[in-house]
């Protein structure tokens, strides 16, 4: 299998995480991908997706799966269901706790994008400041969650640190581990997992 992936993706690290927790990784070749806004890579488009996003996964019979969380279902699959719960009340709370990470992680790229790619003189502050209280509230409402700080490797788990990661990635100012105690001893905590620790986005 081949995974379409940037060392600075929070989407692509958590497939990452995962490949490493459930066994996997040694079956999955990492394959550099250049996407981003206003810069069309048509091979890309064409042959893997249209969204032009990464991660994608690759199968070895050509098949395509895409999204991050869709991976990271399909490998837990393969590794016999250890991130996502198969059923019950535990399954829809991770799904449902994994989909506010993944909203709260869109918004930062979108400050990110918006701040770093959109030409200045179009640059909507409004718009990043609302998006950014999204990813702010998000992380305000797991501070005060305890539950899924302390529980078992899941894949909310996976995101939420890949989340605390990009922070320190893309806004290294922005103050979250003083704002934030918890959720600092958890990304601490996380970080003495080798496949979290391996995978750290790089500075700059
Ligand atoms: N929902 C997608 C989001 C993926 C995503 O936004 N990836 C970013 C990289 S971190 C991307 O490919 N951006 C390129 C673009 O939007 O043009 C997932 O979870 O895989």
């Amino acid at each position: 299998m081949k995974l379409t992936f940037s060392p600075g993706s929070p989407f692509a690290r958590k497939v990452r995480i995962a490949a490493i927790e459930l066994g996997l990784i040694d079956k999955i070749e990492l394959v550099a991908a250049s996407v981003a806004p206003t810069q069309p890579n048509e091979a890309y488009s064409h042959d893997i997706s249209p969204l032009r996003k990464l991660p994608a996964l690759i199968l070895d019979d050509g098949h395509v799966i895409v999204d991050s969380y869709v991976i990271v279902e399909y490998l837990d699959e393969l590794a016999g269901h250890r991130l996502i719960p198969v059923s019950g009340p535990a399954r829809w709370q991770v799904k449902s706790e994994h989909s506010m990470i993944q909203g709260m992680t869109d918004a930062m790229l979108l400050c990110r994008y918006e701040v770093g790619v959109r030409p200045k003189e179009l640059l909507w502050q409004k718009w990043v400041d609302d998006q950014w209280d999204r990813a702010w509230q998000g992380l305000t409402r797991f501070e005060k969650h305890p539950d899924i700080l302390t529980r078992p490797l899941d894949v909310a788990q996976i995101a939420l640190v890949c989340t605390l990661g990009y922070a320190d990635f893309r806004f290294p100012d922005c103050g979250w581990r003083k704002a934030f105690p918890n959720l600092d001893a958890f990304h601490e905590k996380m970080l003495q997992r080798p496949s979290v620790k391996i995978s750290v986005p790089p500075k700059g």
